[in-house]
């Protein structure tokens, strides 16, 4: 029996990642495959929360297991699947729904800002998706789940729906834990730095997608909203020069306090020049490797089919035991 722990986490096929995307999630995926048992999905059952066109959809999925894979996710090492191949999530959310009040619901600040982004489209599975992760997360009996800060009270209700299933029916379920770096950042927008740098965000110069273009980089930090002070450091009132600062610290593993010595008297031109710069250096590898993966569709679809083959046994074996704990007669 393999005592490591184990890990599940998944992103949203809804573009192409953000750098805040890899900054806060899929970089510690990688580095945590070597000392955990990991699972990685690509959610597109979370997608269709927000309006999607079936033909994006699909190769959002596809890109989106392209780039994890471009990213270092290592198929040796850890078990990569398409969320809607494994049926379970959808039964095993189902059953966590009537274990999950409306009223924790209502205080998930994701449902505010998504609800306050999409008027027009207000679904209940805005409202409930939380439960859909929960049921994710439950599934695999993950004890860690790798994410970004935005998503801590997300992994918060996840452990109080667990521990208030095994109340009643027993020790079910492993507890979840909310796995982060010390230090690791939330990236924010870059047209506007008090809200998170989102893939699906309207606007094209509040986010940098993992496999732009050096050039488009370079403008896009350049452009930045920052204040007018013009002298580099991590302060009270500097949304936009934190967000930079934090950036070139996740890339050259720098702190604060070295970042601004660094740039001391060099003023914002110089400092953003340089994020810039470095940011497109870091990348590139990863561009050169999903160009070359998400031509070949052959080996993607070997790639997500094990992973489903793998995700089932386990997921199967899970919710059999919970249909059999709230009374469901086996099938
Ligand atoms: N700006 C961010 N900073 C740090 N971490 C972030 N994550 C997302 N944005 C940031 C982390 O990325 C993981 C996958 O996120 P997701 O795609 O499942 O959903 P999301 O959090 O809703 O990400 P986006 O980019 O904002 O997607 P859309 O625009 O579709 O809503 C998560 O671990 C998240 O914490």
């Amino acid at each position: 029996m393999d005592d490591k722990k184990r890990v599940l986490s998944g992103i949203q096929p809804t573009g192409i990642f953000t750098i805040g995307n890899y900054f806060g999630a899929i970089k510690n995926w990688v580095s945590m495959q070597d000392e955990y048992l990991c699972n990685y999905m690509i959610a597109d059952m979370h997608s269709i929360t927000v309006k999607q066109d079936p033909v994006v959809l699909k190769n959002n999925v596809l890109s989106s297991l392209a780039l994890s894979l471009a990213c270092g996710i290592d198929i040796k090492k850890s078990n990569i699947f398409i969320q809607s191949h494994i049926s379970e999530h959808a039964e095993l959310c189902w059953v966590l729904s009537s274990f999950s009040q409306f009223g924790e619901l209502s205080r998930m600040t994701q449902f505010k800002d998504k609800s306050e982004n999409n008027k027009e489209n207000i679904n209940a599975a805005l409202f409930t998706y939380p439960i859909l992760q929960t049921a994710d997360i439950l599934l695999y009996n993950a004890n860690l789940v790798p994410v970004g800060a935005d998503q801590k009270q997300h992994i918060e209700l996840s452990r109080n729906i667990a521990i208030r299933f095994n109340g009643i029916y027993g020790d079910i379920f492993t507890i979840p834990e909310a796995f982060m770096n010390i230090g690791q950042a939330k990236i924010m927008s870059l047209s506007d730095p008090i809200k998170k740098m989102s893939k699906s965000d309207k606007n094209q110069n509040g986010f940098i997608g993992i496999l732009e273009e050096k050039d488009s980089i370079i403008k896009k930090i350049k452009k930045s909203v920052t204040d007018s002070e013009g002298i580099v450091y991590f302060g009270e009132g500097k949304d936009g020069i934190n967000n930079l600062i934090d950036i070139y610290s996740s890339i050259m593993d720098k702190t604060r306090e070295d970042i601004q010595q660094e740039f001391e008297g060099k003023g914002y031109g110089n400092f953003k020049l340089k994020v810039g710069e470095v940011l497109a250096d870091y990348l590139e590898p990863i561009r050169i490797k999903y160009n070359s993966l998400i031509n070949d569709r052959s080996y993607l679809e070997e790639c997500y089919k094990t992973g489903a083959l793998y995700a089932r046994k386990i997921a199967t074996e899970t919710l059999k035991k919970i249909y059999d704990k709230v009374g469901f007669i086996g099938r």
